[in-house]
């Protein structure tokens, strides 16, 4: 059941007006529901009639005051305005000498939702206004027995809360407030209810600040809604490139999610420590100034689009899987890793590498291994960890889409123009281009970082062409190159696939999508011939 907060909140009316709470009210996005208790009329009792009898002390006049105009209160003659509304804060402006009273209805002394209201004294003495809501009369007549038919309590308000955000989402992780529960009269369509407001807030499995209205007879949701909002933040990157990206606000604080893409992006940080995945990146302002953080959000938003456009995939695990960042990783760290369930980044040294996250071929190489581990599953060892190593380049490269090369953005940034790995020429960076000059050795897993530049180049043959070992390759493009690609890595690759099946895999994966006797086979054929692959 999913009421409209304007339903709920249609028995409360503004003073003066006595209309609906407003044109707020119509909405039926939760999002919007601060403005039901800011969209009330202007002042309405600013009739500063009423004169004070001599010598009462301020309290004495509020209740005088609200004595004087209970009929515009909706409340009768014989009410007794001292047990319908209660003082809740008292506040004197040094500035001015006005006092400010807090006030809220009261129905068999328990407070009315949202029928709070605010009363002004001036440094005079007088009464000047009277601001807020009421609920109508006709909702004054609850029978005494309403407060008899709760049956639930507090603490079961708090745990029907939290089961019914745990089937919408998971197993939620640790609270960030300590649950509580305050028991309201609360206007549903009308009718007085007697409901707990209360909040699930967590972290874990994503960031929500779920607020409840549990009904306090049965214990069933009377309303909810996110009170997180969903905005789009900016920030400077690494390498100074101002960008746009998802975040969410709660309350007053901006956190580094995007719940738009899939199950959520999250950006978190180590604070140069090792614990994982450290803590959810958050800001008193939407204008972001963590460089590294900025780019891993944005990097990780736009390797999700990527994915999207591209391949029609879904995430990491094409079920919207959260993509979980965590940055600032360690001291000094010049790495990034996927550990099984997210992806890690160093600040770097600031000589071999500046922070890692600044180079989306980087982040795309990360989640890509997320990715394979997803689908191919190739081992991490030997020549299927090789092919594990060069699908993250050759799909992260292909992202960033700009060069062949990977790392250039955050490696060695004292010196122009190099970079970790070069799929063009792999030598370049002391990886072999052909098969016969692979590295057979252990270190490194058996050469993964190293023997993935033989079928790097492959994939850039048969994107872009050439000559090579006396080998002609007819270029067909990076985007069929990479279709192709992907399609292997996802439908035909195993977890023992060497690089004799990754040829075979990928020219049966073009067979597939362009035909047998087409230019892409017969480029990706080429390609695997020349870098004597069989
Ligand atoms: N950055 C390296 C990689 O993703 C980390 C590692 O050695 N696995 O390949
Ligand atoms: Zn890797
Ligand atoms: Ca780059």
């Amino acid at each position: 059941m999913k009421k409209s907060l304007a339903s709920l909140l249609a028995g409360i009316v503004a003073l003066g007006s006595f209309a609906s709470v407003g044109a707020a009210a119509e909405s039926n996005d939760p999002s919007n529901s601060g403005e039901l208790f800011t969209s009330s009329s202007p002042i309405s009792l600013t009739d500063q009639a009423w004169k004070a009898p001599a010598g009462a002390n301020p309290e004495d006049k509020v209740w005088g005051y609200l004595e004087s105009v209970k009929g515009n209160l909706s409340l009768s003659a014989k009410d007794n305005v001292r047990s319908k509304f209660q003082i809740t804060e008292q506040k004197t402006n040094v500035k001015t000498g006005s006092q400010h009273y807090r006030l809220s209805q009261y129905i068999s002394g328990i407070p009315v939702y949202g029928a709070d209201q605010t009363l002004h004294i001036d440094k005079s003495g007088n009464v000047t206004s009277l601001l807020g809501s009421v609920v109508e009369d006709v909702y004054q007549s609850i029978p005494q027995p309403l407060i008899q038919l709760k049956t639930i309590s507090g603490t079961e308000a708090i745990s029907a809360a939290t089961h019914d955000a745990t089937l919408t989402y998971g197993l939620l992780g640790e609270s960030q407030i300590a649950p509580a529960a305050q028991l309201y009269y609360f206007i549903v369509e009308g009718e007085p209810k007697l409901a707990y407001k209360t909040e699930v807030n967590v972290l874990e499995p994503e960031p929500l600040r779920i607020r409840y209205f549990i009904s306090a007879e049965d214990g069933s949701v009377l309303f909810k809604y996110n009170i997180l909002e969903d905005l789009t933040g900016t920030g400077t990157g690494v390498n100074g490139d101002t960008k746009t990206f998802e975040t969410r606000l709660s309350g007053s604080t901006y956190q580094l999610y995007d719940s738009t893409r899939g199950k959520g992006i999250a950006t978190y940080t180590a604070k140069n420590r090792t614990s994982l995945p450290g803590t959810l990146l958050t800001s008193s302002s939407n204008v972001w100034t963590d460089k590294a953080a900025v780019d891993a959000h944005a990097y990780a938003e736009k390797t999700y689009d990527y994915y999207l456009q591209h391949f029609g995939r879904n995430s990491l695990d094409n079920n919207g899987l959260q993509i979980r960042s965590t940055v600032h990783y360690y001291t000094s760290y010049n790495n990034a890793f996927w550990n099984g369930t997210q992806i890690v980044f160093g600040d770097g040294d600031g000589v071999t590498f500046k922070e890692l996250s600044g180079d989306l071929d980087v982040v795309g190489h990360e989640l890509t291994h997320g990715v394979t581990e997803n689908t191919a599953n190739l081992e991490y060892y030997g020549e299927p960890g090789a092919l594990n190593e060069s699908f993250s380049d050759i799909i992260g490269n292909s992202i960033e889409g700009d060069n062949w090369l990977i790392g250039d953005d955050v490696y060695t940034p004292g010196v122009a123009g190099d970079a970790l790995r070069s799929l063009a020429n792999p030598p370049l960076y002391n990886q072999p281009d052909k098969y016969s000059n692979r590295y057979t050795g252990t270190s490194d897993n058996g050469g993964v970082h190293t023997n993935s530049g033989i079928n790097n180049k492959a994939f850039y043959l048969a994107a872009q062409g050439g000559t090579f070992n006396g080998v002609t390759v007819t270029g067909i493009g990076r985007e069929d190159a990479v279709q192709i690609y992907y399609n292997a890595l996802v439908y035909y690759l195993t977890t023992s696939s060497n690089f004799s099946a990754a040829r075979t895999a990928v020219i049966q994966s073009a067979t597939e999508l362009f035909g047998a006797g087409s230019a892409q086979v017969a480029a990706v054929t080429q390609a695997y011939n020349a870098v004597g692959v069989h």
